[in-house]
């Protein structure tokens, strides 16, 4: 149905690339017009939908449980969610996807940067504090990252840049018949 409302959904490592490139889709999805888009970035979800969770497995689940709930009711209203959190477990992203399904589509999207690359470009230099033991549980450092199996689409980032990432998640989403 190509006016149902869908969830495109970004998992990898911190500093992958997801909000860049969630961005740049929302940027694109906009300028096409019609259904709304809302960004649901990890930071600011941890800012004002999450602020007294951290790292543990529990509370990641909590986090990831909350941006489906928010996902589906505006995928359930017709709209267009784009959610950019690590989510790392696999049976959480499940639950997600099928929290969204009941009301629309469920694009996940595996920004695919290898841990070598995010930890090389250590934008934030939290790679470098997790080495160091400074920041516990830090994802890919000491805690676990579940690889997708299966996501709609998988993004190679390395030579590649955000425009034509953005670019593939749209042909995706037009292949899905979803724009
Ligand atoms: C992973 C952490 C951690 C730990 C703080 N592990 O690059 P960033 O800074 O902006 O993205 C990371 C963000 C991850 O939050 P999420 O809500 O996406 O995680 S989850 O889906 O697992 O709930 C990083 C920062 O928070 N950060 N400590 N220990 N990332």
């Amino acid at each position: 149905r190509a006016n149902q409302g869908f969830t495109v959904f970004f998992t990898g490592f911190s500093g992958s690339g997801k909000s860049t490139i969630a961005n740049a889709l929302m940027v694109k999805l906009m300028e096409m017009g019609g259904r709304p888009v809302t960004l649901l970035d990890g930071d600011v979800v941890r800012k004002h939908l999450s602020s007294e969770l951290g790292f543990s497995k529990e509370h990641r689940d909590l986090n990831i449980e909350r941006i489906g709930f928010v996902a589906s009711e505006i995928t359930k209203n017709g709209g267009i969610a784009i959610c950019a959190p690590i989510a790392p477990y696999a049976k959480t992203r499940r639950s997600v996807r099928g929290m969204i399904e009941q009301y629309g589509a469920f694009v996940e999207v595996h920004v695919a940067t290898s841990l070598e690359e995010c930890e090389r470009r250590d934008r934030k230099g939290l790679y470098k504090l997790a080495r160091e033991g400074k920041i516990k549980e830090f994802t890919g450092i000491s805690d676990p990252y579940d690889v997708p199996e299966s996501p709609e689409l998988r993004l190679e980032t390395e030579n590649v840049d955000v425009d034509n990432c953005a670019h593939q998640v749209l042909l995706k989403l037009e292949q899905l018949g979803l724009i």
